[in-house]
């Protein structure tokens, strides 16, 4: 077990240490947060040095079974994106990832991006727009009313969870920078920070991929009412490894087009380049679009493994659908499309 911010994790690199407490960076983080949460604000600034630790103190004990010390969420939930379907359970959803800008094993992220800073974040939404527009971190969980919805997240590697995002969509946001009538795609781009990010320092330990991580999708496909900016899961401000402050959540598309820690977007009219196509445009295309029928070159997508109790390893393996059961929302944009070609 490892004690971070986000409480006790158990990652595979850890299983063998002994509990070791927070990183200076971590409990610097923390006391800040606590303080934001409290609404003291710039009070809270002001406070003397020991009585900050006071309050740091007094939220000791939480810290130790919550996983997020982070903020909670204002938010209303959205039934119309309510599941079925037994949701995976938080401590998987915040130590099983996919973020190579952290590295890229599954335990990477949450071991690498303790500490990562958030405040200041800018995020700018520019190209083909009326009105472009330049946020900030309150911006992103204080300009659209926060709903949550249930998704599923379904990666190419054929792995799957079930997340309660926290956000407000996509469209929303397109919307009020005004997207100009000659646009027709929309580009998103990650934080270039090699300092923060051990993976944009090294080829290696980067996976491969040129940062910084950029993706895309047409604009029908943005204004979509699936597709959801989420600043959150599991009701507070979304854990580094997940892609805080703000990352993209497109449900019926492999995981790797929810793009994470989003700094741009740009609106465009042309398609943007991606960065798993400029990697491997044989076997991840623009698209994206979960398919059971349409294999990756070397592996079939027929099924996945949803990730849920047990170990760190276990899951159950379920059928695939297509676009990941989102077909009657999304099925129509790919009208007359051959989806294996465009896969
Ligand atoms: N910037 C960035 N975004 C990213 C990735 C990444 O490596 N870098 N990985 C993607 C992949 S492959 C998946 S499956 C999802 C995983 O999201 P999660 O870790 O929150 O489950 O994030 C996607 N977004
Ligand atoms: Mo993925």
């Amino acid at each position: 077990m490892k004690s971070t911010k986000f409480g006790k994790i158990k990652s595979a690199s850890s299983w063998n240490e002994k509990e070791n407490s927070v990183t200076p960076e971590g409990v610097f983080n923390d006391r800040r947060n606590i303080i934001k949460a409290l609404g003291l604000g710039a009070i809270g600034a002001s406070i003397p040095g020991h009585v900050q630790a006071g309050l740091f103190d007094l939220f000791g004990e939480k810290k130790a079974v919550d996983p997020f010390v982070t903020q909670v969420l204002d938010f209303t939930k959205n039934s119309a994106f309510g599941l079925k379907e037994t949701l995976t359970p938080m401590q998987k959803v915040i130590t099983h990832n996919n973020f190579y800008e952290f590295g890229t094993s599954k335990t990477d992220p949450v071991d690498n991006a303790q500490g990562f800073k958030v405040d200041p974040w800018v995020l700018k939404i520019e190209g083909l727009v009326d009105n472009p527009l330049t946020l900030d971190l309150d911006d992103l969980t204080k300009l659209f009313a926060l709903e949550e919805r249930i998704y599923r997240l379904r990666c190419v590697e054929a792995w799957s969870m079930v997340v309660p995002w926290v956000g407000f969509s996509l469209a929303s946001l397109l919307k009020k920078a005004g997207v100009k009538s000659s646009a027709t795609h929309v580009a998103f781009e990650t934080l270039f920070d090699p300092d923060q990010m051990p993976g944009q320092k090294s080829r290696l330990m980067g996976g491969g991929i040129h940062y910084p991580y950029i993706e895309g999708l047409r604009l029908d496909e943005a204004m979509n009412d699936l597709s959801f900016m989420a600043v959150g899961l599991y009701g507070k401000t979304l854990p580094a490894q997940n892609g805080a402050p703000i990352r993209l959540v497109v449900p019926w598309k492999y995981g790797f087009k929810s793009i994470k820690s989003i700094v741009r977007i740009r609106v465009m009219d042309k398609q943007p380049p991606t960065s798993w196509n400029q990697l491997a445009a044989n076997e991840y295309g623009f698209y994206a679009n979960v398919n059971p029928e349409v294999d990756h070159p070397r592996w079939s997508q027929a099924t996945e493994r949803r990730i849920g109790e047990g170990g760190i390893f276990s899951a159950t393996r379920i059928a695939t659908k297509p676009f990941n059961g989102y077909g009657e929302q999304v099925a129509h944009l790919y009208k007359g499309m051959d989806l294996s070609r465009f896969y």
